[in-house]
């Protein structure tokens, strides 16, 4: 687990996130879908969405990545004790959408990646260190209960 103090740096950083979270929503799965473009492909409701003007005016990609960010600040608020929010979206992931492990990987790189350049002022190396932290316990979490679910991710 994570130390106080690196809680601290996560919900921290997280305060100045959440007012914006549409914003940071949209930035991430519009950046997640560029780099990687075969994430796209797991989403039939955006398939359809070939430029990346298309996927920066979608009011549904806003939504989703929304969506994604608050069930992730749920997760971390819950520090350490994480499971009952966790589990059910691991369920989803590994039963429903089949995400591997890797893709959850690169979303992460990526979360940590847009906060930096929004925030670079409040964003410092200690918190850095101690988010890429709480989103690898949030990661390994989803890999073993994926395994409960049959699905090797
Ligand atoms: Mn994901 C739906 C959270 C990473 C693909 N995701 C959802 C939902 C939540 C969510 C909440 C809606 C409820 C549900 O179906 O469980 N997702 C997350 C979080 C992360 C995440 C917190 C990581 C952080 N998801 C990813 C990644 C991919 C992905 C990475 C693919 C590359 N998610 C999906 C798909 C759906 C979904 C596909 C279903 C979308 C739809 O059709 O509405």
């Amino acid at each position: 687990g994570l130390s106080d103090d690196e809680w601290n740096h996560v919900l921290g950083i997280w305060a100045k996130v959440e007012p914006e979270l549409p914003v940071y929503g949209q930035a991430v799965i519009v950046r997640l879908f560029q780099v990687h473009p075969e994430t796209q492909e797991r989403f039939a409701k955006f398939k359809h969405l070939k430029t990346i003007d298309e996927l920066k005016s979608s009011e549904e990609v806003k939504k989703h990545g929304t969506t994604v960010l608050t069930a992730l600040g749920r997760i971390l608020k819950l520090k350490n004790n994480h499971e009952p929010e966790l589990k059910p979206l691991a369920k989803s992931h590994a039963t429903e959408h089949k995400i591997p492990v890797k893709y959850l990987e690169f979303i992460c790189e990526i979360i940590v990646k847009v906060i930096a350049e929004k925030h670079p002022s409040d964003f410092g190396a200690d918190s850095q260190a101690a988010m890429r932290k709480a989103l690898e316990l949030f990661r390994n979490d989803m890999a073993s209960k994926y395994k409960e679910f049959g699905f090797q991710g």
